[in-house]
């Protein structure tokens, strides 16, 4: 829809401090995946990426060596450490960087506040908390999440401009995302939830997992630590009836839709496999559908 007015809301507590840098690698992706700029098989960072950066922060004995900042990237992480560094919110740095990448959708932070997703794990018997990112890319997700804590949210408040957008919306849709470290951490910002549920327009999410798994990432292991079955009809249940009112889930998972529709959501099921960009703009088609089916 070449002119539909978009703003996508950003899941911001992903977002860590590296070497004194900012960096946001959520709201980065959706800025260069749009924009064009994304590293497309590896679904994060720059194409064309170097590394000279890292590999002589490294000859210092500087690390953590296990998080991939490119030399392309850190020129986002600079920039944008030195507006925040200047005084300007995180929206009004996302705006700016977005001048560069033009990503054809309004780009929002959930928050201008700190929020930091921190994962409880066992380490040989003791409960540590790490940064998200140290438990999704260092630990590669290997160990159970005891419990998702999204340290700060609970006093931020939403960037401006995300809750009229969600006031004022057609049409509000769920990405396929993490529901519990990604939809989750932005719902847990207070008056976001709220804001949503009360919203004229209707709701729309689709499925992140598709035949009892995960497409991307390791949801089932933090959806574990909030006690939600890795199952499409279970997501959709997670986020319930107050909050959404269809769901998309994939053909393999057909059978679920029975169950998500006896919780009081409508419910199809379409291939939600994101292999090129024509089956990824089938999917947003489907979701418009249905959101028109139960306007
Ligand atoms: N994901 C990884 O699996 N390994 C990395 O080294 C890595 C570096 C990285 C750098 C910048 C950035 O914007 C994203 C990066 N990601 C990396 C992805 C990041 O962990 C994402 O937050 C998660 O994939 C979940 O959204
Ligand atoms: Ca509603």
């Amino acid at each position: 829809m070449p002119d539909a007015e978009i703003t996508v809301v950003g899941n911001t507590g992903d977002d860590i401090h590296l070497f004194g840098l900012k960096v946001c690698p959520d709201l980065d992706t959706v800025m260069y995946t749009l924009g064009g700029g994304i590293h497309e098989e590896q679904g994060w960072g720059r194409e064309g990426e170097t590394f000279a950066v890292k590999e002589e922060l490294a000859a210092y004995g500087v690390g953590p060596e296990w998080f991939g900042l490119g030399d392309r990237d850190f020129a986002t992480h600079i920039v944008r450490t030195q507006m925040l560094g200047a005084g300007y919110p995180l929206s009004a740095v996302t705006e700016a960087l977005c001048a560069r990448w033009k990503p054809g959708v309004r780009l929002l932070p959930m928050t201008d506040d700190r929020v930091e997703t921190h994962v409880a794990i066992d380490v040989d018997g003791e409960r540590r908390a790490v940064h998200f990112q140290e438990y999704w890319v260092k630990l590669r997700a290997s160990v159970d999440a005891l419990a998702v804590v999204p340290v700060g949210a609970e006093a931020a408040k939403p960037a401006p401009g995300v809750l009229d957008a969600i006031a004022g919306a057609d049409v509000i849709l769920f990405p396929p995302s993490n529901p519990v470290v990604s939809v989750g951490t932005i719902l847990a910002v207070p008056g976001i939830r709220e804001a949503v549920a009360a919203a004229p327009a209707p709701v729309v999410g689709l499925s992140p997992l598709v035949g009892g798994a995960p497409v991307r990432g390791m949801a089932d292991k933090v959806l574990a630590a909030v006690g939600v079955e890795s199952t499409a009809q279970a997501v959709a249940r997670h986020y319930g009836a107050d909050l959404i009112d269809g769901w998309l889930v994939d053909t393999v998972d057909a059978d679920a839709v029975a169950a998500v529709e006896e919780a009081g959501i409508a419910c199809r099921a379409v291939p939600l496999m994101m292999t090129d960009e024509d089956a990824t703009a089938a999917m947003a088609r489907a979701a418009l559908a249905l959101a028109e089916e139960v306007r």
